[in-house]
């Protein structure tokens, strides 16, 4: 069965992209293109829930969600909706004037969160940027931490995304090279290592920013407790506890958060990706009044941050947050993919890791690259991304059913065997 046009979010386009074949836009983009991506060679040129079709007409289940900003699936009719209603309405003010969907957007995402004030940014780096401005300004003005002297701490092989300032705390070479100088200020510990943190703490620590699993790492899962005593560490220590949960957040782990497999309440969120609904960017940082009330007019902004196209659209994604469905599903699916992945008997597998609808599958060195069974599930039907050469992952939109995961399943037991 092939997706109708009526059934995609775009058929305006869909005719001119239908008459030209994916080749033909894969060299535009060779051409035109920096080549700061290698993607597979797929043009998607509608989608619908889980499936996406090409420009040549073929179908995939999409097994990436954009790295976890298509939580809600692809085209979900009532985010649909909200854009296109909002987008009669008005959809840029600047923060110049207020307009009437900020001010609902921060109260509903505040009230999710369990916290009292927000801050709207775009991107995902833009709310980690605003986090370690947020961090700085209450370590100076709230700790009495000498100025220009503070320290966040950050764990190893960490992505946070890539400013300037954020690769300067990567660990990962590519990411660095040839965009020096970097940003003082940040001191790296291996990721779940609670006596290196304990040990890095001192009295210039404004905050301590984490994964509570690592995405581009390869969906590394920390040792179970390190997240619940780091939380303890950084509140005996008046240290901000900072939880990045860009990707790991907003049900994808079977949770409306990561942390609250270990019963976590940070000090601050920072979200992004699916919080847009998979229709444009929008990343808030989420906190106390206290934390957050150290900005004055002026000291931090953005064009486009909190914007009503952007709001109306995410407080239909808290909505549906609010539900559980989602989180009751990738909690559900997740444990049977889970399952089903590790029994299937295979000597290329090294590790299968992962928490609800997001998983790795780390092969072996001597079984291949990860790309290399991503391009053979792609001729399969089912997207996927490697990561680090030897990791493929899988993280569907939430809304997958059990029959979406029995036929990627048929499709994994083709390549792991
Ligand atoms: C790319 C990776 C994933 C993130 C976390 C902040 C950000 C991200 C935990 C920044 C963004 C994206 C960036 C995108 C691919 C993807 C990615 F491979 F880069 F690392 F998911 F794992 N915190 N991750 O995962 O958010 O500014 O992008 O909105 O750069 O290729 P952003």
């Amino acid at each position: 069965m092939t997706l109708q046009a009526e059934e995609t979010c775009n058929t305006e386009t869909m005719d001119h992209a239908a008459d030209t074949n994916g080749a033909a836009h894969i060299d535009l983009v060779e051409t035109y293109g920096a080549h700061n991506y290698h993607p597979l060679p797929v043009v998607v040129s509608s989608a619908d829930g889980v499936w996406v079709e090409d420009a040549d007409g073929n179908r995939y289940m999409d097994m990436l969600a954009a790295y976890s900003a298509v939580n809600f699936g692809h085209c979900h009719p009532e985010l649909i909706a909200a854009a296109k209603s909002q987008m009669d309405r008005v959809t840029l003010t600047s923060r110049a004037f207020h307009n009437d969907q900020l001010g609902p957007f921060c109260r509903d995402l505040a009230d999710l969160c369990g916290m009292e004030m927000v801050l709207p940014m775009n991107t995902g780096a833009e709310g980690v940027e605003t986090a370690i401005k947020t961090a700085r300004k209450w370590g100076y003005t709230r700790k009495g931490i000498p100025s220009g002297r503070a320290k966040i701490i950050v764990c190893a092989d960490n992505f946070h995304g890539r400013t300037t300032t954020i690769i300067s705390f990567s660990t990962d070479p590519q990411c660095r090279s040839g965009f020096g100088p970097f940003t003082p200020g940040f001191e790296i510990i291996p990721y779940g290592n609670i006596e290196a943190l304990r040990r890095s703490i001192d009295e210039h620590t404004a905050a301590f920013l984490v994964e509570p699993i690592q995405g581009e790492a390869g969906i590394i899962v920390p040792p179970d407790g390190f997240l619940r005593h780091a939380r303890t560490l950084c509140c005996e220590n008046r240290v901000l506890f900072i939880a990045d949960e860009i990707q790991s957040g907003l049900g994808r782990t079977g949770f409306t958060f990561a942390c609250e497999h270990e019963g976590v309440k940070p000090d601050m969120y920072i979200l992004g990706k699916a919080l847009g609904g998979g229709i444009m960017p929008v990343s808030a940082v989420v906190s106390t009044r206290d934390i957050l009330g150290v900005f004055s007019p002026g000291d931090h902004g953005s064009t486009f941050g909190g914007n009503p196209l952007a709001c109306a659209i995410a407080r239909r994604v808290i909505a549906l947050l609010k539900t559980n469905q989602y989180q009751d599903n990738a909690r559900e699916q997740g444990e049977y993919l889970l399952k089903q992945l590790r029994a299937i008997n295979t000597d290329k597998v090294k590790q299968i890791r992962g928490r609800g609808l997001w998983v790795g599958i780390e092969f072996h060195v001597t079984a291949g690259k990860a790309r290399e069974y991503c391009t053979r599930l792609k001729d399969l039907g089912m997207l996927c991304k490697d990561t680090h050469e030897q990791t493929m992952r899988l993280a569907p939109p939430l809304c997958i059913t059990r029959e979406e995961i029995d036929w990627a399943l048929e499709r994994l037991r083709k390549v792991l065997i």
